[in-house]
């Protein structure tokens, strides 16, 4: 299989320091600089005890001033900010998911967006009691759009994606009053709580958060994944790479960065036409070359094999190169320092969406309508840009790994099958990774998640975890930039598989598998929902029984922690690595790390050491397993 050799974080970081001495040439600022100039940060912001809900503040509490002006508490102050980051993370997954619904919506057999599985839009269609007989898919799509857009304002009852969970788990829900009920009514009651003069009592401001993190996991992301792939397809494996190494000198270069995939999925589209490709031959260029940044780049990565250029961290790396014509954004995770920064080289910075504008943009409005059109001129205005590159500042770090992506849980069911059925037929069951877990080949997983963050040095926790991990029989199912993570060092590599344990390794080797199996964006964390569900109704042991915990290393946004909420509701161990700014706060601080374990049979740890980290995780899927007898 040829020479293999993970790619470490000190080589990153070589290639991001000679990136940034060309940025230096040209006067461009970086995020490294600006760090520099926000620390140290705000001790009250940390702790999260600055409250400024109202006009009578901002207030500060200090062992001096143990009360903000209307008299709340610490415990009140930092519960409320939590909840309300959480509130911002539902919001905006749901709300990626709500377009999904609508692009869904405006599906047809001559349009811009068609039905791609057929099939899975009519086994969620059963899953809802939706008669599909003798219907034409595309009036089902539409059907089913319409329920989904009704499942963030519907009336009565609760998400129809808990049916899902097992018996166990729903019933866990209902007594402890967290089942979310309409998406929007979730947020829009976060927000309600956490006005001047509600709730500031850390029990409920706490049990509201877990509710508004489900609306998000059971519901608006668990949309966006269901339909996203009833759109464009559900993700299959199929081989990439991973790094700035992607990106092709001679090639027309566009970047894709964001989330939604309505855009992506256009532009490839278009960037792989005959014309357009002829059309940069005459321009000078040799091609197309698209990749992509964040979590559209996973999406893309996914279904089509589009290469990954970098995780979050690295989005300012790729305009450093010299070498892109355009960065396309959709939505979250955008570095409004990308305006600025395009403007000191060549590259067009295009936004597309209403919900994310910048300055220093060309903004292209993208709709369902218009998308195949708009899609055509921004890889035309790309490749119309290459002729303004300037030579003297291109360099493209030569830096790349293979990776085998694509592991959507139908996937997974499907190749682990192979492991102990590869002569007989498919079950279609999770029942083959059970056995493994049983009889300790694997002794389990782990559900890595989560962003870059500069208060971890980028990327180096995700990588050391998953190797320590992956050495300790553990499997691992990754997403979002931490998937990135594990790419670019080459741990989606089949031939990583030689650095795992014995037992990972001979599962590995059997089901043609990667240690650490990529299972997509931040959204898609739903399809680890789903898997974990599987596991529990296959194996009789409840989702907190099973040999499984989540982590977040290098964890940075209002969305990290409305899926670290739903994680934990959802009756799994997660282990963050950046505090989420609740320190402040003994009460509420005990809630996340103990308390809420009586609710919901599972709980945070926050650890910053590393080593610490992943050696309490590792005791946590032991104990498990000790619990379980096996
Ligand atoms: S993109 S939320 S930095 S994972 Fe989903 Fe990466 Fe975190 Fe954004």
């Amino acid at each position: 299989m040829g020479e293999f050799k993970l790619t470490t974080v000190e080589e990153f970081e070589a290639a991001t320091n000679r990136l940034l001495e060309t940025g230096a040439k040209v006067g461009a600022d970086a995020y490294q600089f600006r760090v520099k100039n926000q620390t140290p940060h705000c001790k009250f912001g940390e702790q999260g005890v600055c409250c400024r809900i109202c006009m009578m503040g901002p207030c500060r509490i200090t062992p001096k001033a143990p009360r903000g002006i209307c008299g709340c508490d610490a415990h009140g102050i930092v519960g409320r900010n939590f909840l309300r980051f959480t509130a911002g993370g539902a919001a905006t997954h749901s709300d990626h998911g709500r377009e999904i619904c609508h692009t869904l919506y405006c599906t047809a057999p001559d349009g811009n967006y068609k039905v791609k599985d057929p099939e899975k839009l009519i086994r969620i269609a059963h899953e809802w009691g939706v008669e599909t007989e003798g219907k034409d898919i595309y009036d089902l799509a539409h059907e089913m759009a319409v329920l989904a857009l009704g499942e963030y304002g519907k009336v009565f009852g609760f998400q129809n994606f808990l049916k899902r969970a097992p018996k166990h788990t729903q019933e866990i829900w209902e007594r402890e009053e967290i089942q979310p009920r309409a998406i929007d009514r979730e947020v829009s009651c976060s927000l309600h709580m956490t006005h001047m003069g509600c709730s500031s009592k850390p029990e409920a401001l706490i049990r509201q958060s877990l509710r508004a993190g489900l609306s998000d996991g059971w519901g608006g992301s668990m949309a966006g994944t269901e339909f996203s792939d009833v759109l464009f397809g559900t993700p299959k494996p199929i081989d990439t790479e991973a790094n700035l190494g992607v990106m092709v000198e001679e090639n027309v270069n566009i970047v894709v960065h964001g989330h939604d995939p309505s855009l992506s999925e256009m532009i490839c589209e278009y960037a792989d036409d005959p014309e357009m490709i002829a059309y940069a031959k005459e321009m000078g260029a040799k091609g197309i070359t698209v990749s992509g940044v964040c979590c559209t780049s996973n999406e893309v990565a996914m279904r089509r094999g589009i290469p990954m250029a970098g995780n979050f961290l690295q989005q300012e790396n790729v305009i450093l190169t010299g070498a892109c014509e355009a960065i396309v954004v959709d939505v979250q995770c955008i570095f409004p320092a990308i305006g600025p920064l395009a403007k000191c080289f060549h590259t067009k910075f295009v936004t597309t969406s209403a919900i994310a504008q910048m300055p220093e943009s060309d903004y292209i409005r993208f709709s369902p309508e218009n998308a195949g059109e708009n899609a055509k001129a921004i890889v035309k205005m790309a490749i119309e840009n290459f002729k303004n590159r300037k030579p003297e500042l291109v360099h493209i770090p030569q830096m790349k790994q293979k990776a085998t992506v694509g592991y959507s849980f139908e996937a997974i069911v499907k190749t682990l099958d192979t492991v102990t059925n590869s002569q007989v037929d498919v079950t279609g069951t999770t029942k083959p990774l059970i056995e493994c877990v049983k009889s300790g080949v694997i002794r389990g997983a782990v559900a890595m998640v989560g962003c870059n963050n500069p208060k971890v040095r980028p990327d180096t926790a995700h990588i050391a975890l998953m190797k320590k991990l992956i050495e300790n029989d553990i499997i691992i199912v990754a997403s979002g930039c931490s998937a990135q993570a594990a790419a670019k060092a080459g741990l989606m590599d089949k031939r990583a598989r030689d650095i795992c344990g014995a037992g990972l390794k001979r599962v590995c080797q059997l089901a043609d598998i990667p240690p650490v199996l990529h299972m997509g964006s931040c959204v898609d964390i739903s399809r680890m929902m789903v898997l974990v569900a599987e596991l529990s109704k296959d194996s009789g042991w409840n989702i907190s029984e099973l040999p499984v915990v989540g982590c977040a290393p290098e964890w940075m946004s209002e969305k990290a922690v409305s899926i670290g909420n739903y994680v934990v509701a959802t009756g799994i161990d997660t282990f963050l690595g950046v505090d989420p700014y609740a320190s402040g706060s003994s009460e509420v601080e005990g809630l996340l790390q103990g308390g809420i374990r009586d609710w919901v049979e599972a709980c945070y740890t926050v650890e910053t050491d590393i080593d610490k980290l992943v050696d309490k995780m590792i005791d946590r899927i032991e104990e498990k397993r000790v619990a379980l007898g096996i």
